[in-house]
């Protein structure tokens, strides 16, 4: 049966959200197998929702996947989800390790491989020292083996050159939680949709990007009586078609926006003294440093920001502001999701921080419903590298590197040498590959991301990544993408559940993946792979018997063991979700600190069941952010200025580019593009754009339209639809012959190091 894009949509969770109709839809046949030996539990390989799935196997192949009913989406799943088994048989699967010689590559073996990448580095440390080498990891990765590398560099080597892919997506989110409320990660759940009546959606396309999550706001608004929806992003998304509010604006001014809300809040009166008086301390930075300051001060701050005044700069009408600043503080419950067109921003940080003010300012917090939640995009970019601390400023469960007692810590706990952790943060995302550029960081190893796709400005870096001067190594589950064919050694990876691990997801949920099939030919799971690479790394430092003691693990069991124990007296505490609880159940929330606790639905409440309030905050009533030990178990609203993007339109470059995600496909489209309906359904990259804007410049749908910021040029075709503002474009990410990061910028934000992928100028003409 051939599909159309209307009825895949429709098939996924998507539509079933968008038109609010038909949500128990069947499945299409082609999608049911014919036959399965067994079901076996998983996670989706995709988004950060992380959607419980039973893969079916049959003669040691996946043939379907099913929705898991009894785990938070009841058995729902979108398209990508159900799509899922062609992605493990598709033919450019890497099979072999291969070496570049000259132009082309050729088949080596493991041990060539091995001993060629261990030589390559051990040279590189011997002669240029411990970071002249670096590893670039991903939110895709399983815990255990992001939590093995960042040992191995800073624990092992004694370098913080390790980050990862994180840090174009979750960083400011990261970042933003921790200067709000002390620690990282959401202190809600999906469950507080059923109990919210106001969902305050800024910077994310849901019905796309996180389908399943939608699909419980749009269950909850059909059900709820006078749940509203407001949905705030200069595009008209999917999603944004059935907003009660949407709120559109000029990219990269929302701040203004956040502020003039909170200037309405204040004004009315619509604010909690409870709040104000026990749970707050107003900040802001003077001399480069954070200070408090009173809340006076802060209303004071806020004077300015009138909905006039933002309405000027952003173009929003000023009765939005004011609709939308009653709505979120007057409802019963409200709740807030974001995802990147607030943290690919050069101030995603502070626009984290004032959607986390109004929660606090309006006590819409730590109860039921009334939650400020970042949507994770990977599956395990919060499980994996925000919380094991594979960033290169971070250490474990909410240590970091700058200090000097949580390095010795963590020193302690692995049981080097005191002093052995760098206390300088390495370099982020970009500064990496800058670096590489440079011949600073002589090898590289890139594990489970393509950066030569997906880095902003990619351009130079691709120039980097190719050059013959350094070596880089690329672990990859396919071969050629538009990272491993720079490479001088690709090592083909297994995928998914052909390897075992456990994934963290959005709402502090663990979930574990077993392995269900083998993978291909002499593909193997990245965790074996670092393992090996760390015993012959360190036996060619003469440091054998080290290794055998720092990195003796057999299997990714053990190295979950050791997490545990790395997280335990920590916010983070999960001792209590051994292996053997995570098989049997459907996702797990820390803090889960013993093997009897049930997990954590709603973090710093002792009303709701967080057993850390009282062991951190013995005297806390209800409520303590006890992550912001400093400021007396406060969480804190942030005097944070306005100031636009990096790059303004202006009189050369008077479009702004934005770019994103179609519901189809999954970032640089190596595994969504391999699936028949998936590419049928969305074959090619089109910019789209208004049809004021292509009536101005003569464009209809279809036209080849050429595309051209400060830093490269793309010709695509163009899909004039009414989505995008007046003065905006959008393009996709995800096709790998049309590399839209040529035009994006790589300026980023200042605290977070999260690049302003959603804004640049560009010029637009007839090609
Ligand atoms: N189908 C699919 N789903 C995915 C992914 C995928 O590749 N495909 N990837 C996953 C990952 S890793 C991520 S990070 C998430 C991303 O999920 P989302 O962030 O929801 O997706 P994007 O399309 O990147 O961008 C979201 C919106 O930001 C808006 N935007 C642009 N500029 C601004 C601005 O200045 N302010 C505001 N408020 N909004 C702005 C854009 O118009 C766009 O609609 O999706 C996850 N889910
Ligand atoms: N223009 C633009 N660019 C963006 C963004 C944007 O909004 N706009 N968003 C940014 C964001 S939020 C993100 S998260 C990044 C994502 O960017 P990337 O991480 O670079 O994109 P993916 O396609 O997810 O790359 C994952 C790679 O790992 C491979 N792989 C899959 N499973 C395994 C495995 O188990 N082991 C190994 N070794 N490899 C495996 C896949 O084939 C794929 O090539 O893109 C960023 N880039
Ligand atoms: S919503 Fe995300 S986790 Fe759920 S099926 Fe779709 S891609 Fe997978
Ligand atoms: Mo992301």
């Amino acid at each position: 049966m051939e599909i159309t894009r209307r009825q895949l949509l429709k098939y996924s969770a998507a539509l079933a959200a968008a038109s609010a109709i038909g949500l128990e839809l069947p499945l299409p046949k082609d999608l049911e197998a014919a036959h399965v030996e067994k079901w076996i539990k998983g996670v989706c390989r995709y988004c950060g929702a992380g959607c419980g799935v039973y893969v079916g196997v049959d003669k040691g192949k996946i043939v379907a996947v099913q929705g898991d009913k009894d785990n938070w989406n009841k058995g729902f799943l979108c398209v990508k989800g159900y799509y899922l088994p062609p992605i493990l048989y598709a033919a450019d699967r890497a099979k072999y390790p291969m070496l570049k010689k000259g132009d082309k590559f050729v088949r080596i073996s493991w041990k060539e491989a091995m001993d060629l990448m261990t030589e390559k580095f051990a040279d590189s440390i011997k002669k240029h020292g411990v970071h002249s080498v670096a590893f670039y990891g991903s939110g895709q990765a399983y815990t255990e083996e992001s939590y093995f590398m960042n040992k191995l560099f800073k624990g092992g080597l004694g370098t913080n050159n390790i980050d990862g892919n994180p840090r174009l997506c979750m960083a400011s989110a990261a970042v933003g939680y921790v200067s709000s409320f002390g620690k990282d990660e959401p202190m809600g759940a999906y469950d507080d949709i059923y109990h919210s009546d106001c969902f305050f959606i800024i910077g994310s396309n849901m019905a796309e990007c996180h389908p399943v999550i939608f699909r419980l706001i749009n269950e909850r608004k059909q059900k709820g009586k006078d749940v509203k929806i407001i949905m705030v992003d200069p595009r008209k998304t999917l999603s944004a078609r059935i907003a009660d509010l949407h709120m559109s604006f000029i990219p990269g001014t929302d701040l203004v926006i956040l502020h003039a809300m909170a200037h309405v809040i204040v004004k009315e009166g619509l604010y909690s003294k409870d709040y104000v008086n026990n749970h707050v301390v107003f900040k802001t930075i003077k001399d480069d440093k954070p200070a408090k300051v009173s809340f006076e001060e802060y209303v004071k701050f806020l004077e300015e920001y009138t909905p006039e005044m933002a309405e000027k700069i952003s173009h929003c009408p000023k009765d939005d502001i004011i609709k939308a600043a009653r709505w979120f503080a007057q409802s019963k419950a409200t709740m807030s999701f974001w995802t990147m067109g607030l943290n690919q921003r050069t101030r995603g940080v502070w626009a984290n921080n004032l959607v986390h003010n109004l929660h606090l300012l309006t006590g819409q917090i730590c109860r039921p419903g009334a939650t400020s939640f970042s949507l994770t995009g990977q599956p395990n970019a919060c499980g994996g590298i925000r919380d094991t601390g594979l960033l290169s400023h971070l250490l474990p469960y909410g240590r970091l590197v700058a200090n000097e007692k949580d390095r010795k810590d963590m020193e302690k706990f692995w049981g080097v040498p005191e002093g052995r952790i760098h206390p300088k943060p390495g370099p982020t995302a970009v500064d990496i590959f800058r670096a590489f550029n440079k011949g600073e960081i002589k090898c590289l190893w890139i594990a489970c991301t393509n950066p030569g796709q997906s880095l902003p400005n990619v351009g130079p870096y691709r120039k980097g990544m190719e050059s013959k001067d350094t070596f880089l190594v690329v672990s990859e589950a396919y071969h050629p993408t538009r990272t491993s064919e720079l490479a001088d050694l690709v090592l083909p990876a297994a995928l998914w559940v052909e390897k075992d691990g456990t994934y963290g997801q959005s709402e502090r949920r663990y979930q574990y993946l077993e392995k269900a099939v083998n993978p291909p030919a002499e593909a193997r799971p990245d965790l074996d792979v670092m393992i090996e690479f760390s015993h012959k790394l360190f036996a060619k430092l003469g440091r054998a018997d080290e290794a055998k003691r720092l990195f003796n693990f057999k299997n990714s069991e053990d190295v979950w063991n050791e997490i545990r124990q790395c997280s335990k007296g920590t916010a983070y505490d999960f001792m209590g979700m051994t292996r053997a609880r995570l098989k049997k159940a459907h996702g797990i929330q820390w803090p889960c600190p013993t093997e009897d606790h049930p997990g954590t639905v709603r973090r710093y409440t002792s009303r709701y069941g967080d057993v850390l309030v009282k062991k951190f905050d013995p005297h806390a009533t209800d409520v303590s952010f006890y992550g912001a030990k400093a400021d007396g178990n406060k969480a804190a609203v942030w005097l944070r200025p306005y100031k636009g993007p990096a790059e303004p339109p202006d009189a050369e470059y008077p479009y702004i580019l934005t770019t994103g995600r179609q519901i189809e496909h999954w970032h640089t489209g190596t595994m969504t593009l391999k699936v028949p309906e998936l590419k049928r359904s969305a074959p090619d990259a089109f910019v789209e754009i208004n049809p004021r804007d292509a009536q101005k410049l003569g464009i209809k749908s279809r036209d080849k339209v050429k595309i051209t910021s400060r830093r490269g040029s793309i010709v695509l075709e163009a899909k004039v639809v009414d989505v995008p503002r007046d003065g905006l474009v959008f393009v996709p990410m995800h096709y790998p012959e049309r590399l839209i990061n040529l035009l994006t910028t790589d300026a980023y934000d200042a605290m977070s190091k999260q690049p302003e992928f959603k804004i640049c100028a560009v010029k637009i003409e007839k090609a």
